[in-house]
């Protein structure tokens, strides 16, 4: 007997706290088989076989759901118990199809099987059995091997918090139904595999196209879809991607992925793909050797330059592509060419947020990072659709809820989350402005805000009071649809639940009003006393995979690599020492202005790396005319994009699955991209054409090694990178800032003190946006994201995807489509001021009634024919999310 722990099969074990007898004794490294039992998932404890004898109990016990107590004597595997154990596996079998134990193996029952040594009826095998579900492109059911232990139950509840799976029929005859006993397709499933990781007995598993193949290699690598950075590991064989899984032991993503993350690689052996450079002779756009396109590329460069100075080229670097890319061209363009005319995509998206946050704490970035979510009492999410955009914390926000957390939402349309929310705020898209500050007027007026926070951290407050005492609650009830004893609701929520977790998107960002968006909502975040706490702050959900790392980098026109000033004297000799040259000091144009320019035919030429502006940025017809103007248009791309239908070179380039490199996410977290599989035809990886460029062009380009480009980045930028190597990137990377070799990397930005000092409280009047009120067009039209598509779409729509999402279609109340007379899936022609598309429509409660809503994923939409020429004043990001349309039955 032990006074201060247990004995299991003779060895002692510790008691903890919360611990189950299975948890001690695998610690102890005692094996006790289980089946129904899943490692971070509730217990279901049905299905008995890790049964163990208890001294003194009367009968055996699930290991898997009893607490280990002081002085418990367990043995594990006694003949009996044993003997429990080939009964209870027989009769598993037994549920499933007679004669099926071929079929386990290899998967956990069949291990178990063939230890207890339980056999089939081979006679039987082959009768008819309920048959397989295959309509879901991704996954498969085949209910006769199904046991019913429910783990793909609990995976689908407890990880994605999708309530997928139920259990039709009682005793012998209980079966897995999906929702109301439908096909696997027309379920609620989102694809995220989680179940498919966890079933023992291959009944739910992959549609693999490769039939279980083995693979030849394991890599283990970054998703290159979105900004949260899931780690992820990449079979393959023969060059070809087998199937990818989430890495279990990831911070990010605990091994849990998404429907794009999980699946959607088909895209990268695609036909389409880019295999050679193409140059246009002609008008066409004719395969020529490397060689050749290099040398066409420096000698068209310099010949602009030359004649037309280094400000008539400009560059956008690629946010999918990697740091040492983005950095290797930005450096290109302000040493060899001469110009800060560079820019990236984050313009377009969190721009806003960057310069927002930059002024209001002294960093840019996320103050938190998505361990918060886990442990947040309140969550705002404003502007962001996580379960689509972001789906791995999406899913995470649904758990924290479900636990208790408090959440509410602010969007104009009714998102999936705001059915977990205590209130959803459905404003009128473009009026964040006036609800925050109606939010924060009611904080000071009802006296819920922090005092000592306020009074120690922040700045600003005595203005910001008399700011607040002019804002009139009945007003921005007007300017947001939103009623004032919702706002006074949602202000006594906020200021009553401790710290909160400020979650946004660009609902904030993407409008004339997105700088101000962000600082009215970071106000919040002041006077609530959230911003420098674990489980509370700013977590702007980015976007793309390397959007934060392609800013970092210093694809800024107006900031050097680590957001360095350009004017600094000490970063421009540090920054001279590492280049030989130091940068031009005059900042550049922004996307926007390149693109305004370009049409005036100031800028001459320009390289685009892995953006499709054609498709992607507003007022199509705008940004057409611009790329036709140009003397040389150079892309780098993956496929021939819109926008690669007007270059004069393009470079086929290696995707997120074939280079070498970093991406960092949007919780600064700088992570090693290893290539799983070849690029194909003669595509090559970003960073070595345009190391290859640079060198031919003169610049300093000595580089073996994408890690050698990192090395540079740590000097260029110590105070962010100094202690940034690929050394120390293994496992799960590090968090920016991270200054020297020992520093651990930054979870929480401004704990204890803002970077800046003080924070600060912003007084920032509401003004209607430029759509607002616009006579003849009645509805507005939000832009936005689908779950199953990415961005451009050159990826997803040349995958499976395409057959749960084949198309954009526009989102309608169905009291507007009454009213238009609208019928389900008609084609309607929208219009603007600034465009017209054609599309299907489709009725739908998620728009509120005088809101439309459109993604713009496919090419032939045409989404940005609509969007207008309006931008934020401050960080030039356009206005994306509110455009004043009207429609018409085709
Ligand atoms: N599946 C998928 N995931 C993606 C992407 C993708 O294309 N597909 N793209 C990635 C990229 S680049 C980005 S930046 C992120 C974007 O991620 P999100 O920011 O979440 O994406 P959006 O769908 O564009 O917009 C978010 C929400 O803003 C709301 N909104 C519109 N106007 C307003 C307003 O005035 N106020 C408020 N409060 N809300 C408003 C919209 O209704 C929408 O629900 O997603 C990334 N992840
Ligand atoms: N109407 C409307 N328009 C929007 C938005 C909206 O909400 N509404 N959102 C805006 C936002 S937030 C963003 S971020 C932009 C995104 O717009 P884009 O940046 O244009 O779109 P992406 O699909 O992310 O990728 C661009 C291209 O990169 C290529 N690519 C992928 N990987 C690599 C690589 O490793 N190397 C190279 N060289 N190329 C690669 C892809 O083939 C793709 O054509 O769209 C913006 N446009
Ligand atoms: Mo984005």
């Amino acid at each position: 007997m032990n006074a201060t722990g247990a004995v299991i099969d003779g060895h002692a074990v510790e008691v903890r706290n919360g611990e189950t007898i299975l948890d001690a004794a695998r610690r102890a490294g005692v094996d006790i088989p289980t089946l129904c039992y899943t490692h971070g998932l509730r217990p279901e404890g049905g299905c008995r076989v890790c049964l163990v004898e208890i001294a003194g109990a009367g009968r055996p016990a699930a290991a898997c759901h009893t607490p280990i107590q002081l002085g418990m004597e367990i043995r594990t595997a006694t003949p009996q118990i044993e003997a429990l154990r080939h009964d209870i596996l027989a009769l598993q079998l037994a549920a499933g199809e007679p004669g099926a134990v071929h079929r386990y193996a290899g998967t956990e029952l069949g291990n178990l099987l063939a230890r207890y040594q339980v056999a089939g009826s081979p006679a039987e095998a082959g009768r008819d059995g309920p048959s397989v579900d295959a309509t879901h492109p991704y996954l498969r059911f085949d209910p006769s091997i199904c046991i019913t232990c429910r783990r793909c139950l609990h995976a689908c509840e407890e990880i994605q918090g999708q309530f997928v799976y139920g259990i039709a029929d009682r005793g012998a005859g209980a079966r897995l139904i999906f929702g109301h006993d439908e096909r696997f397709a027309d379920s609620a499933c989102t694809a995220c595999g989680a179940c498919v990781d966890r079933c023992p007995t291959g009944a739910v598993t992959d549609a693999d196209r490769f039939d279980g193949m083995a693979a030849e290699s394991r890599t283990r690598s970054v998703c290159g879809y979105c900004g949260v950075g899931c780690r992820i590991e990449v079979e393959a064989k023969a060059g070809r991607v087998l199937r990818i899984r989430g890495v279990e032991t990831a911070v990010v993503n605990r091994g849990h992925l998404c429907a794009k993350g999980r699946y959607a690689h088909a895209w990268h052996h695609s036909r389409d793909r880019l295999t050679r450079p193409l140059v246009r002779e002609n008008g066409e756009l004719k395969p020529i050797a490397w060689d050749e396109a290099m040398a066409l590329l420096v000698d068209r460069l310099r010949a602009i330059r030359d004649q037309h100075g280094p400000n008539a080229l400009g560059v956008f670097t690629s946010s999918r592509s990697t740091n040492e890319a983005a950095y290797l061209l930005q450096k290109l363009f302000r040493t060899a060419i001469g110009t800060n005319n560079v820019d990236c995509c984050a313009r377009v998206c969190h721009s806003s947020t960057a310069l927002a946050l930059q002024t209001v704490t002294g960093t840019g970035a996320a103050t938190a990072s998505y361990a918060d979510i886990d442990s947040a009492g309140c969550v705002v999410v404003a502007g962001a659709n996580p379960t689509e955009a972001h789906p791995v914390l999406g899913a995470r926000i649904k758990q924290v809820v479900l636990r208790g957390a408090r959440l509410v939402v602010i969007d104009p349309r009714r998102i999936e989350l705001a059915d977990y929310a205590d209130l959803h705020l459905q404003l009128l898209p473009g009026s964040n402005v006036a609800l925050f500050n109606a939010l924060a007027k009611v904080l000071i007026e009802e006296d819920l805000i922090q005092h000592g926070y306020l009074e120690e951290r922040v700045e600003g407050l005595e203005e910001f009071r008399r700011f607040v005492d002019g804002v009139s609650l009945d007003e921005s009830a007007r300017a947001t649809g939103v009623s004032v004893a919702r706002i006074r609701e949602a202000a006594r929520l906020l200021g009553g639940s401790g710290r909160v977790l400020f979650v946004h998107g660009l609902g904030l960002t993407e409008l004339t009003q997105g700088t101000a968006s962000v600082m009215a909502l970071s106000n919040l975040g002041m006077l609530t006393g959230s911003i420098g706490w674990p489980g509370a702050g700013m977590l702007p959900l980015r976007g793309q995979n390397n959007v934060q790392g392609n800013a970092d980098m210093g694809s800024m026109p107006n900031l050097l690599t680590g957001y360095q000033p350009l004017d600094d004297p000490e970063v421009r000799a540090r920054v001279e020492r590492q280049w030989g040259v130091a940068p031009p000091r005059e900042r550049g144009l922004t996307i926007p202005e390149m693109i305004d320019a370009a049409r005036r035919g100031d800028i001459r030429a320009l390289w685009i790396q892995g953006e499709d502006v054609v498709q992607s940025d507003p007022y199509e017809r705008h940004v057409i005319e611009a790329l036709a103007a140009l003397d040389f248009l150079v892309v780098q791309e993956m496929f021939l994009s819109e926008t690669a239908r007007y270059a004069h070179l393009v470079l086929p380039a290696a995707g997120a699955l074939e280079q070498e490199g970093t991406f960092t996410n949007g919780e600064r977290r700088i992570q090693l991209v290893r290539p799983a599989v070849p690029p194909p035809g003669d595509a090559r990886p970003d960073w070595r054409v345009i190391r290859d460029a640079a060198a031919a062009m003169g610049a300093s380009a000595r580089y073996e090694s994408p890690a050698d480009v990192m090395d540079e980045i740590a000097e260029v930028a110590p105070q962010l990178f100094g202690g940034v190597s690929y050394r120390r990137l293994e496992g799960d990377g590090l968090q920016w800032p991270c200054p020297s070799p020992e520093h651990p990397g930054t979870a929480t930005l401004h704990a204890g003190k803002f970077l800046r000092g003080k924070g600060r409280l912003v007084a920032i009047p509401y003004r209607p946006s430029p759509e607002h009120g616009v006579e003849g067009f009645p509805y507005t039209l939000v832009t936005g994201r689908v779950l199953e598509h990415y961005n451009v779409g050159t990826m997803t729509r040349r995958t499976p995807n395409r057959r749960l999402v084949p198309a954009d279609v526009l989102e309608i109340h169905p009291e507007d489509a009454l009213r238009e007379g609208i019928d389900e899936g008609a084609e309607v022609i929208v219009e603007s001021r600034w465009g017209c598309v054609r599309t299907a429509a489709r009725r739908s409660r998620r728009v509120a009634p005088g809101t439309l809503f459109l993604s713009f994923h496919f090419p032939e939409s045409h989404t940005n024919r609509l969007t207008g020429p309006h931008v934020d004043p401050d960080s030039k990001c356009p206005q994306y999310k509110a455009t004043a349309v009207r429609l018409q039955v085709a």
